[in-house]
């Protein structure tokens, strides 16, 4: 009875790993699906060394069937040892010589690329004005200065596709670590004067998601941010939207001016800056009507936005925000929310995009309901 069960356990055992597995791997959080120069770089230093486990593996696994077959007990030949061979020089040469090469195969492409991939003073040749940010992480989220370009943003970090954009790492209180799995690896950010630098290439436009990789406190595992892909035409005119903002420009709607005036009134100004700023203790919200997400976690719609107002302790624990600023009541949360949905300098869309495009059309969604339902 126990009979096939048992034969076939390895076999359910491994196939039942194989669909949990198949289930790994979100196209835009996926170090094996790399979209970037770098994340390619590193797959295929993954590639490269599993390649060489499997060749050890099925090596040895061929040499110890042959020998296992060759050398067991036959019959009739109980007593019969066959010839020893330790101490053999030849074999114990071929087995120190074989992992040597392997270890090199493997190492000398791994140096190359850990210093590659760090290299911010060799800048390709046509890329004379490359564009640098300065990306500094605090607890618990995200702040990108273009330092050039005189934009400032929050959460959200677009870049061109057709560059390496490169990227100077600070932190403003513990150490940080910004990983772009489809992009690129992972680098520390450091409080003081530590400056990390490294550089980002996404190959296809899309919203790819980022993590804080290196554990800050209770909610590390919240701080997420999304990198922004677009072609270098859109990102022209991103560029072009953020500087022309006009952070003192009146709402349209009666209920969007309450809220500016909320907003004003509940020190809400005082962390957050509107338009252009140096890093602040919130996040700048100048082009907060453009973000996929609500704090870098929460799908964008006008419920989340004031779920957060009303309370944000609830979902990021630990977060500067919470406390901080005089209890508002949901009718003011939602004029502020109102507010700071105006706050859309930038029309650039990824209507083009293919896999990392989720979010943007979620929020299109998100929206459209919305819009239904007002006007029912
Ligand atoms: C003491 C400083 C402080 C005050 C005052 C403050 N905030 Fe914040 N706010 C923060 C911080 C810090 C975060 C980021 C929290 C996180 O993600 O860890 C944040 C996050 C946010 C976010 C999400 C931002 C995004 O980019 O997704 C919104 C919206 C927001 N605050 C609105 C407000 C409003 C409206 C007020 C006034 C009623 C206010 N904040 C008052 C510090 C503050
Ligand atoms: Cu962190």
């Amino acid at each position: 009875m126990k009979g096939w069960m048992g034969r076939f356990r390895a076999l359910f055992l491994l196939s039942g790993l194989t669909l949990l597995l198949s289930g790994c791997g979100k196209p835009y959080l996926s170090a094996l699906q790399p979209k970037g120069e770098g994340s390619e770089m590193l797959f295929n230093l993954m590639l490269l060394s599993i390649g060489i486990m499997i060749f050890v593996f099925l090596v040895v696994m061929v040499i110890y069937i042959y020998v296992v077959l060759k050398f067991r007990q036959k019959k009739g030949q109980e007593d019969h040892i066959p010839k020893q061979t330790e101490g053999s020089h030849v074999l114990e040469t071929i087995w120190t010589v074989i992992p040597i090469i392997l270890l090199l195969i493997l190492a000398v492409p791994t140096v190359q690329y850990t210093f590659a991939l760090s290299d911010t003073k060799n800048v390709p040749e046509d890329q004379e004005d490359a564009i640098w940010i300065e990306v500094t992480g605090q607890q618990y989220w995200w702040h990108f200065d273009y330092k050039d370009l005189n934009i400032q943003t929050s959460q959200e970090l677009y870049i061109p596709t057709d560059q390496r954009v490169y990227l100077e790492l600070t932190s403003k209180d513990v150490i940080h670590s910004f990983w772009i799995p489809t992009i690129s690896g992972k680098m520390d950010t450091n409080p003081i004067e530590n400056k990390n630098e490294m550089w980002i290439h996404a190959y296809e436009e899309g919203v790819y998601w980022g993590k804080c990789a290196e554990l800050c406190g209770p909610s590390h595992s919240l701080m997420d941010f999304k990198v922004v892909a677009v072609s270098p035409g859109e990102f022209e005119q991103w560029v072009e939207d953020m500087q022309n903002v006009n952070p003192d420009e009146e709402p349209e709607t009666v209920v969007a001016k309450e809220g500016k005036e909320l907003f004003q009134q509940n020190s809400c100004a005082a962390c957050h800056a509107v338009g252009s700023s140096p890093v602040a203790v919130g996040p700048n919200l100048t082009s907060f009507g453009d973000r996929t997400t609500v704090a870098g976690i929460m799908d964008y719609n006008k419920e989340n936005i004031v779920n957060w107002l009303m309370d944000p302790e609830k979902y990021k624990p630990g977060n500067k925000m919470s406390n901080n600023y005089p209890a508002l009541s949901e009718e003011e949360a939602g004029k502020i929310a109102e507010y700071l949905m105006t706050l859309k300098p930038s029309e650039i869309g990824l209507d083009d995009a293919e896999d990392g495009d989720y979010i943007k059309s979620q929020k299109d969604e998100n929206n459209n309901e919305e819009n239904t339902q007002d006007q029912e």
